[in-house]
């Protein structure tokens, strides 16, 4: 089979709820992935920030193999050996007390509005069925009923309704509508360090500590969303790091299953992670002793091969690389470690058509929104792939001038 016969099945046969380049693949090695016909590309994406370590890592895969032949899942209802050992390892790595596992990122969210709000009725004293939480307009952190309930995007809310009621949305950046929207039964404040999906939206300097400052002046949970800027992907262990926030609940998923395994943590104190009881909240697959096992290599990788060292300087090379492309389409380059995003001008005529003409060069990338391209290689990567890849971005900068 082609690559065209693979696609024509799954437009028959699959949900069309996504819109992919067309490019169907069936191997990968660290920052390189192969397509069924045996062309290879330079992997920018990492799956969303799902493979920092790179595809196939070698420890991972091990670690891997070896639970699997142990034990894969025992629910919750029994004990394992990974689990425990995986919370303690990612609370040393985080500096966190307590941690709830999950499997997606969107469940890592709701577990931690859930946690917000039983937080808020039990300590915080604010009354049953009051609770609210503010998030940011353009926010993305998932997909469930509730989460797209707090989402400004029509893509993601239309024919979705009804939604649920307890969210307010503010600006992103903005530190007077944060403190404007607090009132005494506040919960928490749901935040992206940088926002991702919204186009690699960097908030301006400041903005995290003091939010952070705000939310503990009035007794309301900061809870950071790390999902995609987690696990060394900004150029530290936590983006909330380069503000010295402290979050009162961090977020990770994507990169804590090491490309391999769906994996999210909720990450608080004892205090507040503390207000869940035994049939309160849970998950058959959270904590099973494969995922754990794989995510404990995961973050062991992260740490020895000094990952966010990498992101940070790496990511500040390909980033002045990619300022140094001269075309009229470009609007801004902008991004912080490997997240980077290049924004287009309107007259561009959309960075969809880019990642087509990248993806034939042999880079794969996706649009973000509709005008910015983003960068977001493994971390393994190379300097010099970085500049293999950026003599690919000017070719096609120049070829579609
Ligand atoms: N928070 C952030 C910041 C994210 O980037 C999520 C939460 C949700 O994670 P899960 O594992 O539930 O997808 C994300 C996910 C997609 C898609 O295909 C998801 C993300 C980025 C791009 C596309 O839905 N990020």
């Amino acid at each position: 089979m082609d690559q065209k016969d693979y696609m024509v099945i799954e437009e028959i046969y699959g949900a069309h709820n996504y819109h992919p380049l067309d490019v169907v693949l069936s191997r990968g090695k660290g920052v390189w992935v192969w397509d069924v016909e045996g062309k290879k590309y330079l992997d920018c994406l990492s799956g969303y920030s799902a493979v920092n370590q790179g595809h196939s890592h070698p420890r991972i895969l091990k670690a891997l193999q070896q639970q699997a032949k142990k034990l894969s899942l025992t629910s919750r209802a029994f004990r394992n050996d990974q689990w425990p050992l995986l919370a303690k390892e990612l609370c040393e790595l985080t500096g966190y007390e307590m941690v709830l596992p999950m499997n997606t990122g969107a469940e890592a969210v709701e577990t931690a509005l859930k946690t917000a709000r039983k937080w808020a009725y039990q300590k915080k004293g604010v009354p049953q069925d009051q609770a609210e939480i503010i998030a940011c307009a353009n926010n993305f952190h998932g997909r469930t009923i509730t989460i797209i309930s707090f989402s400004t995007e029509p893509l993601y809310r239309n024919d979705f309704g009804p939604f649920t009621p307890g969210f307010k949305v503010i600006p992103y950046g903005d530190l007077e509508a944060l403190r404007s929207a607090i009132t005494p039964r506040t919960a928490g404040f749901l935040v992206e360090p940088i926002q991702a999906e919204a186009g690699i939206i960097i908030p301006p300097e400041g903005y995290l500590r003091q939010a952070w400052e705000i939310c503990k002046e009035n007794n309301v949970l900061f809870i950071a969303d790390e999902i995609q800027t987690g696990l060394g992907r900004v150029g530290k262990i936590l983006a909330c790091e380069y503000e010295g926030v402290k979050p009162d609940i961090i977020l990770l998923g994507k990169s804590l299953g090491g490309g391999y395994l769906p994996i999210s943590a909720t990450l608080s104190s004892r205090e507040i992670l503390g207000v869940f009881k035994p049939g309160e909240h849970g998950s058959t697959f959270g904590g099973n002793p494969l995922a754990c096992a794989v995510a404990r290599e995961a973050i062991k990788v992260i740490r020895e091969e000094n990952l966010a060292e990498r992101a940070a300087t790496l990511g500040a090379f390909f980033l002045n690389k990619l300022k140094t492309i001269k075309s009229r389409y470009i609007k801004e380059v902008r991004g912080r470690g490997l997240l980077i995003g290049v924004e287009l001008k309107p007259e561009a005529g959309g960075a969809r058509r880019f990642c087509e003409a990248l993806k034939e060069e042999g880079l794969l990338c996706k649009e973000t929104h509709d005008h910015v391209i983003r960068f977001a290689p493994p971390l393994v990567i190379k300097e010099k792939e970085i500049r293999w890849a950026c003599k690919q971005v000017k070719k096609v900068f120049r070829r579609l001038a």
